[in-house]
Formats: C-alpha cells, sequence, structure tokens
C-alpha cells in the first residue's frame, strides 16, 4: 500500500507525536481535534502539551507544509484514532471519543482505506465497536478497506524517541490489515513490528500496563509492611533485587496517569469474576495517597495550621501531565486537614487549587513552611541542595515520598527526612 496522505483524529499526547512522527518521514498528514482551543493553538504553531522535542517538530512540520489541522477527518489513504479513552463512574471505559471519532471517519472512508485504532480499548472493542460504526459506510471491513488495533506503548517524556524504538504489535481484524499496518507504521518503526489479531492486541497493552500496576501494588505493600515491622523498605528491596529472578519497583505516593492507573479497570469492567488479583492492586494503589496523609499525621501529629508545602504536583516526573496524579489528591486530602497548603508544580506554575496558596518559584513555595513534602521526582527536586536549601526555608521536616534525596547528606544539614516504609530510626515532632 501507499501512504501519502495519513489522517489522525486526536492531538493529545500520543495522537500529535505520531502525526509529527509521520510527517517528520516526508508523509502529509492532516490532523484533527475537536477542542477549538488545540486547534487555535496549533495553527499558529504552538504546542498545548508538553513533551520534549515536541514543539520544535510540530514548528517544523507546519513550515513543511506537512502538517495541517483540522476539525474533522477528511479522505487521505489512513486514519489513525489516537482519542482518550478515560473512565466513566464505577471505573467502566468511556468510549465515547473513540465513537465520535470512528463516525466522524465514515463520510470520508473510502475503498482500499487503512483504519487504526491506537486508544487503550477494553478487549474485543475494534471488532464489536469499530468495526459495525465504520461499515455504516457501506465499505466492507476486511474487503473494501483495513482495519487494526495497534496500541502505543510509549512512556510520556520519552515519547518521541519510543515511537520509533520500541516494538510495535499490529492487530488486525484479518491478515490483510495487520500486513497494511505494518506497511504504514514500518515508514518510521525500527522496533520489531509484530502482527497479531486486534483483540490479542487489545489484550497485550492492557496486560503490560496491568502488570506494571500489580507489580507497583506490591512494592507499596511492602512499604507498609516495612512500616509495622520497623524496616527500611528500600534497603530491603535493594537487598531483594539481588535475587536475579526478582526486580521490585519502587513504592511512592500512588500511581497517576492516563494509563496505569485506568487500563486494569478495562479488565475489571469486563470480567469482574476473574480479576480479584488485579482489582485488589487497583485498590491498594489507589489507597495509597490516603496512606501517605495518615503516615504524616501520625509522625507529626495534627496538620490543622501548620504551614506545609508540597513540591510537584504532576503524576510523575519531569510531565506537566496531572490527569490522575497522586500528587493532586494528596494536596486535597491536605486541604482538608486544614493546614495552610502551598503548592508548587515547576511544570504547571499556573496551576490553582481551592484553599491553597499556588507558588511560581522555589523560593516562594518553602520561604515559609514548616513541613515540606516531595510527591514527584522532577530532575530539578533531585538537584536541590540542602545548604542552598536552608537558608531559604525554616522547615526541617521533609517528606520524600518518591525517595530522591540522599538522606544523609540532608541529616548532616540538621533535617529530618522522612520517608515511606523506613521506619527504622524515626521519631518526628515539629
Ligand atoms: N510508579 C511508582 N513506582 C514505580 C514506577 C512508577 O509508583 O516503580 C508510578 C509513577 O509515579 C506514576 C505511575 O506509576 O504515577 C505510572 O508511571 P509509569 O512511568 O510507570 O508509566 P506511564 O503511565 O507514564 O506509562 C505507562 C508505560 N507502560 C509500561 O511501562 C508498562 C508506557 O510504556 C505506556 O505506553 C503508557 O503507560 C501508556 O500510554 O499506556
Amino acid at each position: 500500500m501507499t501512504f501519502n496522505h495519513i489522517c489522525v483524529v486526536g492531538l493529545g499526547y500520543i495522537g500529535l507525536p505520531t502525526a509529527c512522527t509521520f510527517a517528520q518521514h516526508g508523509v502529509k498528514v492532516t490532523g484533527v481535534d475537536k477542542n477549538p482551543e488545540v486547534i487555535k493553538s496549533l495553527r499558529s504553531g504552538k504546542v498545548h502539551i508538553f513533551e520534549p522535542g515536541l514543539q520544535s517538530l510540530v514548528e517544523d512540520a507546519i513550515k513543511r507544509n506537512l502538517l495541517s489541522i483540522n476539525e474533522t477527518p477528511v479522505e487521505a489513504d489512513a486514519f489513525i484514532i489516537a482519542v482518550p479513552t478515560p473512565f466513566k463512574d464505577g471505573k467502566k471505559a468511556d468510549m465515547r471519543y473513540v465513537i465520535a471519532a470512528a463516525e466522524a471517519i465514515v463520510p470520508v472512508l473510502r475503498k482500499g482505506n487503512l483504519v487504526i485504532l491506537e486508544s487503550t480499548s477494553p478487549p474485543l472493542s475494534t471488532k464489536n465497536i469499530v468495526l459495525p460504526i465504520l461499515e455504516k459506510s457501506n465499505l466492507k471491513a476486511g474487503v473494501d478497506f483495513h482495519l487494526a488495533y495497534s496500541p502505543e506503548r510509549v512512556l510520556p517524556g520519552q515519547i518521541l524517541r519510543e515511537l520509533i524504538e520500541n516494538a510495535r504489535v499490529i492487530g488486525g481484524i484479518d491478515e490483510e490489515s495487520a500486513k497494511a499496518g505494518k506497511e504504514l507504521y514500518g515508514m518510521f518503526v525500527k522496533g520489531e513490528i509484530i502482527l497479531t489479531d486486534s483483540t490479542t492486541s487489545e489484550m497485550v497493552k492492557l496486560m503490560e500496563n496491568t502488570y506494571r500496576d500489580v507489580n507497583i501494588a506490591i512494592a507499596n505493600e511492602f512499604s507498609r509492611l516495612a512500616d509495622r515491622f520497623g524496616v527500611d523498605v528500600w534497603e530491603a528491596i535493594e537487598i531483594a533485587n539481588l535475587h536475579p529472578r526478582v526486580k521490585i519497583l519502587n513504592p511512592g505516593p500512588g500511581v497517576g496517569g492516563h494509563c496505569i492507573s485506568v487500563d486494569p479497570w478495562f479488565f475489571v469492567e469486563a470480567a469482574p469474576d476473574i480479576t480479584k488479583l488485579i482489582y485488589s492492586a487497583r485498590r491498594v494503589n489507589d489507597d495509597q495517597p490516603e496512606f501517605v496523609v495518615e503516615l504524616l499525621k501520625k509522625n507529626i501529629g495534627n496538620l490543622a495550621d501548620k504551614n506545609i508545602t508540597v513540591l510537584g504536583l504532576a503524576y510523575k516526573p519531569d510531565v506537566d501531565d496531572l490527569r490522575e496524579s497522586p500528587a493532586v489528591e494528596i494536596a486535597q486530602k491536605l486541604i482538608q486537614e486544614n493546614c495552610n497548603l502551598t503548592i508548587y508544580e515547576p511544570y504547571r506554575p499556573e496551576f490553582t487549587l481551592e484553599s491553597a496558596k499556588t507558588a511560581n518559584s522555589m523560593e516562594d513555595a518553602i520561604c515559609e513552611a514548616d513541613v515540606l513534602i516531595l510527591l514527584v521526582g522532577h530532575g530539578q527536586f533531585k538537584k536541590l541542595d540542602p545548604n542552598i536549601i536552608k537558608s531559604k526555608t525554616k522547615a526541617k521536616i521533609i517528606f520524600d515520598t518518591v525517595n530522591v534525596l540522599t538522606k544523609s547528606d540532608w541529616e548532616e544539614n540538621g533535617y529530618i527526612i522522612y520517608r515511606l516504609g523506613d521506619q527504622k530510626e524515626k521519631v518526628l515532632s515539629l
């Protein structure tokens, strides 16, 4: 198949980098988004999300007339659906955007086209949801057009590199569809391209993120056990990981983002009777923000009227994404404890929370603080120097929920560093 023109529906964290990567490889791309703000911003060459390297790629693609932005899909050789699949009440997959994207493609779908669904979706979505919608065009899937599911598996913060280097799975509704998908992504993917059926590739995507969720849940549970038994979980994990077949992940303030905290629920929704472990892991990770606040209270007592500053609100280091962020949840819980809360997120300085002060610099964030809570391991927080910080704040207690500070350095400078799963020798008082 020849792909001279591709239409990418959904210009978020996945759709926009994908569109630009095709453009970078000389393909004409029409990027489609329903959000007028996104369209306006992109048409003026300004990227509405933060992903390293993306801004210059967009500018370049627009300048070379390889990327144009539109409200609705246009005729093309291939269509990629990369819209969000959030969850709605009851942790059920909200397929509204996928349905709307497929419906918008119907009027411009032509014989010989390829349609790829990239959005993370519950098993059977390609066959049972997208296929029947596209066939409203009076064209037959597998006969008149190809249809496949190919999940993105890129890590936010490293999307542009991983899009090219990662292995890619393409699941067709038939063999020809999978092969057509391989020709499409083969234009830039350097990793292995594996062909399978659409339901297998839907499951692969959900399995990867569920696997990680369950592994983070066990790390979080180990930190709770370490607290109970007077053990330093970080030391214990380091020792356990010397075992050649053990690789325990890091406990943290919870699991956020739009992927790992959401995707396992798609399995639970689809098959609640056989997903007890997946469900429990989700609950453990979802409870973690509450657990962090309780731990703080247990150690420093009543939080009311204390000046507390949280450093970082993003769902993980060095991204600007606040979706499902446990850090935001912890900040909200602290507000309910009636403390005087200051929030500081260097990647989203404009973000506000009712009843909290938003700081726009590190200095502003810590100058009045009694306690600092490090919630995200952003690069700039890792580099904090106790010698400099001590001249800018009276706070002597730091709760490092992500274990990025070198504890001994800070302790030598008179700080009390508190971490998850680290009850070996701690007695805190304000
Ligand atoms: N986290 C921990 N402890 C750890 C690792 C992570 O608490 O040891 C937390 C993070 O702080 C964050 C959350 O888990 O809140 C998720 O972060 P992540 O870096 O593990 O993953 P995501 O959500 O940014 O990206 C994942 C990736 N999936 C896997 O690694 C299996 C990525 O490859 C997927 O493309 C992406 O989900 C997606 O879009 O589905």
